[in-house]
């Protein structure tokens, strides 16, 4: 194809996927009925980007996937972990019960673990291959699909992650032996994906897409593969698969390597015998010798896949035109498509009618990315033919520069002005000494993460208030309750540092979105972020800081409102006790948005920061000596290649601190994060210099305690001892032992016992269940303490 998409969102538009895959799960719906829903949603897909212009033959991807593309790979080539048990049935297949259960976890299994899909906000299904992991070809479900739109007329391209990258982002199944890596079984998955390939050239498939994103970053691979390793890997990898000839032994195939720029390993790519091969050159560069890529197609991922914003059409057709130039003159033919997946974009800016006709005009969605892509190729194949769209594009971007609110200069002279003064606060020991004076906290303090569950009547307040139902007195009200009760259950329970409870919140960034300045949020605009789930991100397209005017709520019409304040304080007056003051910091509120692409993420990021650093100082005037800056997202943006590593930590450590650094030495700086691989970071968290870091350790056993004492971590610091990712209720006695394990490897004195994360996604009864038992083992170990001492 001329023109393709390397992936397109499968969610639906109205999220019917994830309706239909819901109500299955609740039992509201039979697998008939799913079923149909997949179908039809398959067939509006195609005919769709079919209408949008992708009209040769296998320019439609084959991107569908019921819950992730990786656990549809693996459960083509049937790689169940042993601990399942079986999950065939009698003819050797894995059925869609089958592949839920490894998704979702039964009554004995957890599921397959979840993590980062590369630096996306996309989270896949982590494989479990071991020595004993048997493969043999389980499901036939991407040939089917493939027949189904062909049979409607539309032969799409199907999809599969490459064996490379499969077994690169697997981890060692629980049986195997110590530095075992996944990728030596490389010669045992060949096979099933041959066959594979066998069945769709067989269902007359032209084409196949294997995905080879793993190609792109420098992985910490288990057993130490080494890069040099990984390219012989793939030199192996398509030898074998490029052995039976295209026709009736396989379909050609495109080998696809999003995310960014192959590096050392475009060499092993090029020698690959893939008919045609998909370079992100919207992240990467132009490999300089394209000359290797002779007798090949070179698929030029222009259109960024991973951000909304409109391409710069002209820029693309320049490298274009080069690549004709190199293509004619080294024999290779070249194509155009998105440097990704638009599986991280939502489906159509058309939709958000609501939103400045101008902003709209910037945005490119994944059904515009399309349409630039069509234009694009119509530009390759007759250069001067898209001229009139080119000089449109680039008129377009032009307007983003001028238009109100995207340049203000109160914003750029606060950061222009900033020295290196406002990154510092005292020192640590000095802090400590000052907020011991007024906080009188016993050891081993006791406190939660931020949020409480949501209940049904807090959503169901929310969304009585946006559809006017309600008006805003009557949900203040709603929500102060909520906060009361919320402060009662905290204080009857124990706790030492109590929260408000976030019920005001839809979401810890869009919340944050919708009260500032430069924002903007959508409709419709929902992007999958694992299995059945979405999120909506907001849009920061112009110069960020707090809204002037009134805030929506307390009619408060002051310059520069504050956000959170009226929350806080409301909890602080209703006890004794210290309330945090609760935000989310400037790298997760960018790792979590659309992001303006017209200047350097640092520039952004400190205006952000700023805009919290006005917060912090009014709720410290307002009496809340404990303040929260949730960086959960802080692991999450760490560039793909080690090299770029060192500049994002830089820049990402700094804007926490100008957030945090404005803070009176006695005012409590806490921070949180998320997922527990600490230690590739655990030097940019100590550079935060939080007073308190609480992170995720329940599931681990509290393995990350050993990490901070081989660190020396000399702040406070708060290992969950409760995962609140599951039901489950933990006992009394486990937290003992948890808290036990810590004291032994962490000075008591620096460490607070709290849950994982917030609470937020999980039921009242397990929730004060479990916050009970928490509660009761921090008096059991301070009890401790103080008999050694
Ligand atoms: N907020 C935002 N982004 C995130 C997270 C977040 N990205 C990473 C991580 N957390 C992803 N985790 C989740 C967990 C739950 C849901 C989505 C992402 C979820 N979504 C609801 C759904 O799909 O039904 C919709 C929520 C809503 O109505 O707003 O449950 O916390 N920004
Ligand atoms: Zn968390």
């Amino acid at each position: 194809p001329s023109a393709t998409v390397l992936g397109y969102p499968r969610i639906g538009r109205r999220r019917e996927l994830k309706k239909a895959v819901e109500a299955y799960w609740s039992g509201a719906s039979s697998l008939a009925e799913l079923e149909a829903s997949a179908e039809a949603l398959q067939l509006a897909t195609a005919a769709r980007l079919t209408e949008l212009g992708l009209t040769d033959e296998a320019a439609v991807p084959g991107t569908f996937s019921f819950y992730d593309q990786v656990l549809d790979t693996l459960v083509a080539l049937g790689a169940v972990p042993a601990r399942f048990g079986t999950l065939h049935d009698d003819a050797g297949r894995l059925g869609l019960d089958a592949y839920f259960t490894l998704a979702r976890g039964n009554a004995e299994q957890q599921p397959l673990e979840m993590t980062k899909w590369f630096d996306t906000n996309y989270h896949y299904l982590v494989p479990e291959i071991g020595p004993e992991t048997v493969f043999s070809l389980s499901s036939e479900r991407i040939v089917e699909e493939f027949s189904l739109a062909k049979a409607h007329g539309t032969v799409t391209r199907p999809y599969l992650v490459g064996p490379v990258t499969l077994l690169a982002l697997s981890k060692a199944s629980d049986g195997a032996p110590a530095g075992f890596a996944p990728l030596s079984r490389l010669e045992d998955v060949l096979p099933v994906y041959a066959e594979l390939l066998g069945k769709l050239a067989a269902a007359g498939a032209p084409w196949v897409q294997l995905d080879e994103p793993a190609l792109v970053a420098d992985l910490d691979l288990p057993g130490g593969t080494s890069a040099a390793e990984l390219g012989a890997a793939v030199e192996r990898a398509y030898a074998a698969l490029t052995a039976p000839a295209v026709g009736a032994g396989r379909p050609a195939i495109l080998l696809s390597t999003p995310y960014g720029g192959l590096g050392e390993q475009t060499a092993a790519v090029a020698a690959t015998g893939a008919e045609a091969v998909a370079l992100d050159l919207f992240k990467g560069q132009l490999p300089a010798d394209l000359a290797q890529f002779a007798g090949k197609t070179v698929v030029a991922g222009l259109v960024d896949g991973h951000n909304i914003w409109r391409n710069d059409l002209a820029a693309s057709a320049a490298t274009l035109d080069a690549l004709r130039e190199a293509g004619a003159r080294h024999g290779f033919a070249v194509a155009v498509a998105t440097s990704t997946s638009t599986f991280h974009v939502p489906h159509d800016a058309e939709e958000e009618t609501q939103l400045d006709p101008q902003l709209r005009s910037w945005l490119a969605f994944a059904d515009q990315k399309v349409r630039e892509v069509v234009t694009l190729a119509g530009h390759l194949a007759a250069p001067g033919s898209q001229d009139a769209a080119l000089a449109e594009s680039s008129r377009i971007i032009a307007t983003r520069a001028e238009a109100p609110g995207v340049r203000r200069p109160e914003v750029r002279e606060r950061t222009a002005a900033l020295t290196a003064a406002d990154f510092s606060r005292s020192e640590y020991g000095v802090r400590a000494q000052a907020q011991e004076a007024v906080l009188d906290l016993p050891p081993l303090p006791t406190t939660t993460i931020g949020s409480f569950p949501q209940t049904a009547e807090v959503r169901s307040a929310r969304a009585r208030l946006n559809k006017g139902a309600i008006d805003e007195a009557e949900y203040e009200r709603l929500m102060k309750d909520e906060i009361a009760r919320v402060i009662d259950l905290q204080e009857e329970l124990g706790f030492d540092v109590l929260v408000h409870g976030e019920p005001e919140r839809n979401d810890m960034v869009q919340y944050f979105a919708e009260h500032l300045d430069g924002f903007d949020v959508t409709v419709h605009g929902w992007v999958q972020s694992y299995g059945s789930r979405c999120t909506r991100p907001s849009i920061l397209w112009g110069d960020v800081s707090r809204q002037a005017g009134a805030s929506i709520l307390w009619g408060d019409a002051t310059s520069a409102a504050p956000i959170t304040v009226p929350w806080a304080a409301y909890a602080q007056s209703l006890t004794e006790k210290p309330v945090k003051g609760m935000l989310t910091g400037p790298v997760t509120i960018l790792a979590w948005s659309f992001v303006r692409d017209d200047q350097p993420l640092a520039e952004t990021a400190n205006q952000v920061a700023l805009a919290l650093r006005d917060e912090i100082a009014d709720l410290e005037d307002a009496g809340i000596g404990i303040i929260q800056v949730d960086e959960p997202a802080l692991r999450e943006l760490l560039p793909l290649r080690a090299a770029d590593r060192p500049a994002y930590l830089d820049w990402s450590v700094n804007a926490f601190r100008l957030a945090t650094a404005g803070a009176a030495d006695a005012t409590q700086v806490h921070t949180h994060l998320c997922y527990s691989e600490f230690g590739v970071i655990i030097d940019a968290i100590d550079g935060l210099d939080a007073d308190v870091t609480s992170i995720e350790a329940a599931r681990s056993r509290m393995e990350v305690v050993t990490d901070l004492e081989a660190h020396g971590f000399g702040r406070g610091v708060g290992p969950g001892v409760y995962d609140i990712h599951s039901p489950r209720v933990p006992s009394q006695q486990e937290i003992e032992e948890l808290l036990a394990r810590a004291v032994e490897h962490v000075p008591a004195r620096q460490l607070w016992v709290n849950p994982d994360c917030g609470l937020k996604t999980r039921g009242y009864e397990e929730t004060e269940a479990s916050l009970r038992n928490l509660v009761e083992a921090a008096k059991v170990a301070r009890a401790a303490l103080a008999d050694v001492s």
